[in-house]
């Protein structure tokens, strides 16, 4: 038996999943209903099946809770229909005997995203389940340019191929592939996407106007999977094209233009999300330019689209990338709360503030921002970044599910009990890793990445582990396959830390592209990215008694914990403290000697991953096993890189040999 990873489909819904909806039976309300309908219409002309008018005698029911409360009598519908009354927006049941399986919707929304968990799960057990989620804004952003960055790409830190909405300047002429992807997203219930990039150059700026028909298009082929689309926008665009001379968001012009603008797009858009904007960030325009803060400029736009029920993402990504790294008093890990924390309260009930889930920019390991918990008056987004930039950028296996779990998961309000994933009032929001690669991830075994952020996007609660196994499962039909495949993703995360980044050390990667070992790449430049390694020891210093007082912004008890040497955590030790090799770990070796051990075993990982896959040739369809299997031969030799570059570094800075005699290269 061979596995297959359609390009047309995501994996986990290869066309032979649909087949369970050819002898199904809809009754719905809502816009989506067409779209289930076209569902079931394209499973029967594919498979076959008689159609039959009678509830009782369908093999699969799909309804809305409106529908379904008048089909009571018929085996299964009272069950599912009890199920779904309580339950939110967007919400499923299902109810499922021998012979019927009932799924029923609290709204069309609903039944959408019950039909795909069927889909994922036809052999689901009998009885009732149900589904709902814990965040209503569950959205992706895409970094993508109209016009190829001379730097960046198509798509900035993408991954996989082109943008799937833009070229030559323009939005596609063919949009075949978006609603594939529109398809793709539902079926794991991404409600938003923005579709270009949050550096908006030139080009993208006039996405807001002149390039407004295409986007229009994108907008209806998203509504119809029931998707919202967002932009990102210039904050500078009345000047940038042309119809101003200033920005200034207290001036009355300035407002009037955002407000046409808006009126123009819900004119053509009913359903449109709203702006996301990165002000005042790495050269992006913004309110400072005018002598405004961030409340001035987001409630500007704010403005603007509250009479349309827009929103606005405004990023709170804000730090100095001039700094000089001379000065060890600047730490680039505190900007977002001194710039963000005291304008609290300030901001319109529609604005979002979206911060990064952690302080400095999705390194392999970091703690959470204290931002997110800093603005209790404010609806706060958290941003999570799925395509790989700094994680093997998708040639590297490094599932990320146990890594955003831990976020989502971490009690950081003072009460001990309220998570990270609890103050996202605003939803999530994750940086997507999808082009127009053939199996869209540019790694197959990437589709997981979107997959899982997508659950815990839902329901930031769901063991990310049992997402894993769901996905690997529904994508990899033979049992054998997909066991592996969850064997070898399942730590991956760790295993690409333990080759690269150790103990919350971060950006020791090539500068610009950020691919591979550079462990001095950014040590002197102007980013704010320093590990201050020296012939004696490594870390930053963050601490309120001796260094930057970054520890100070969280609440209890993680200000005292984490600025406390004898109880900071090993995993962020290098993040918080600066810390002579010799150090003891809790773990009970010394930094020096965690280096060279975590080094050499994330290599041998690597090794048996590729072992692993290599057993499964003939089992996986060939063009997969040949694109994971070339992936995880440049894992391994980057690995290697990694391992070598930063055991020679610590190695002739520290003059401290490794316990175990392994070669270092001197
Ligand atoms: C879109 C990092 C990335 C940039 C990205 C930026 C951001 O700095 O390297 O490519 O820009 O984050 O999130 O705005």
């Amino acid at each position: 038996m061979t596995d297959r990873v359609p390009a047309a489909h995501p994996a986990w819904l290869p066309d032979s999943a649909t087949a369970v909806l050819a002898d199904a039976l809809l009754d719905a309300t809502g816009p989506l209903a067409a779209t289930v309908a076209t569902e079931l219409a394209a499973a029967r002309t594919r498979f076959g099946a008689p159609l039959t008018a009678d509830p009782a005698a369908a093999r699969v029911l799909l309804l809305t809770l409106d529908r379904a409360r008048a089909l009571t009598a018929v085996p299964g519908v009272a069950a599912a229909v009890t199920a779904a009354a309580d339950l939110p927006a967007e919400g499923w049941s299902r109810s499922r005997e021998e012979q019927q399986t009932v799924v029923v919707g609290r709204d069309d929304r609903g039944l959408l995203y019950g039909m795909f968990a069927l889909l994922r799960n036809p052999g689901a057990a009998t009885g009732v389940v149900t589904s709902s989620p814990r965040h209503h804004l569950r959205m992706l952003d895409h970094w993508d340019n109209m016009v190829a960055h001379p730097t960046m790409g198509a798509v900035e830190r993408g991954y996989a191929g082109e943008s799937l909405f833009f070229r030559d300047g323009q939005v596609r002429s063919d949009l075949a592939r978006v609603e594939a992807y529109a398809r793709l997203l539902a079926s794991v219930g991404i409600n938003r996407v923005a579709i270009n990039n949050v550096n908006v150059h030139r080009t993208e700026t006039d996405l807001l106007r002149g390039h407004l028909r295409g986007v229009v298009r994108i907008a209806e082929i998203l509504r119809r999977w029931g998707i919202r689309l967002h932009l990102s926008v210039n904050f500078a665009a009345p000047v940038v094209l042309g119809d101003l001379e200033t920005a200034d968001p207290c001036a009355e012009a300035v407002a009037a233009w955002w407000r046409d603008r808006a009126a123009e797009i819900y004119a053509r858009i009913p359903d449109f999300g709203g702006f996301v904007v990165k002000a005042d960030s790495e050269g992006q325009p913004g309110p400072f330019g005018y002598g405004r803060d961030h409340a001035d400029g987001a409630n500007m736009l704010a403005r603007a689209l509250a009479p349309h029920g827009g929103l606005v993402h405004w990023r709170a990504f804000v730090y100095d990338h001039r700094q000089d790294w001379r000065d060890r008093s600047t730490d680039r890990a505190r900007a977002a709360y001194d710039h963000f924390a005291p304008l609290d309260g300030r901001f319109e009930p529609n604005v979002v503030l979206q911060v990064k889930h952690g302080p400095i920019d999705f390194q392999v390991r970091e703690p959470v921002s204290p931002v997110i918990a800093a603005l209790p008056r404010t609806r706060l987004a958290v941003e999570l970044q799925i395509t790989q930039e700094y994680t093997g950028q998708q040639q590297h296996v490094c599932w990320l599910g146990d890594a955003w779990a831990q976020v989502l998961r971490f009690p950081l309000a003072d009460d001990e009990r309220t998570s990270v994933g609890d103050l996202a009032d605003g939803g999530i929001v994750a940086v997507s890793n999808v082009g127009t690669d053939a199996f869209w991830t540019g790694h197959p075994l990437a589709q997981a990445n979107l997959f899982t952020e997508a659950a815990l996007a839902w329901d930031h609660t769901t063991d990310p582990r049992a997402v894993l196994q769901e996905w690997a499962s529904a994508t990899f039909v033979s049992p054998r396959v997909a066991e592996t495949v969850v064997d070898l993703m399942v730590d991956s995360w760790q295993t690409y830390e333990a080759y690269t980044a150790p103990l919350g050390v971060g950006f020791m990667v090539r500068p610009g592209h950020h691919y591979g070992p550079d462990v001095d790449g950014y040590e002197y430049t102007p980013w704010g990215t320093y590990h201050f390694a020296d012939r004696d020891g490594i870390g930053v210093d963050r601490t309120v008694s001796t260094g930057t007082g970054f520890t100070g912004q969280y609440p209890e008890p993680w200000a005292s914990r984490w600025e406390s040497l004898a109880e900071c955590p090993d995993a962020l030790l290098l993040f918080f403290h600066h810390v002579p090799y010799h150090h003891r770990l809790h773990s009970g070796s010394t930094v020096i000697q965690h280096i060279y051990d975590t080094h050499f075993a994330g290599v041998e990982r690597v090794r048996s991953m590729v072992a692993e896959w290599a057993a499964l040739e003939g089992a996986v369809e060939p063009a997969v096993f040949d694109r994971v299997a070339r992936r995880l031969a440049e894992q391994h030799r980057s690995a290697v890189e990694w391992r070598d570059q930063l055991c020679s570094y610590f190695w002739r800075k520290s003059g401290v040999a490794d316990e175990r005699g392994r070669t270092i290269h001197p």
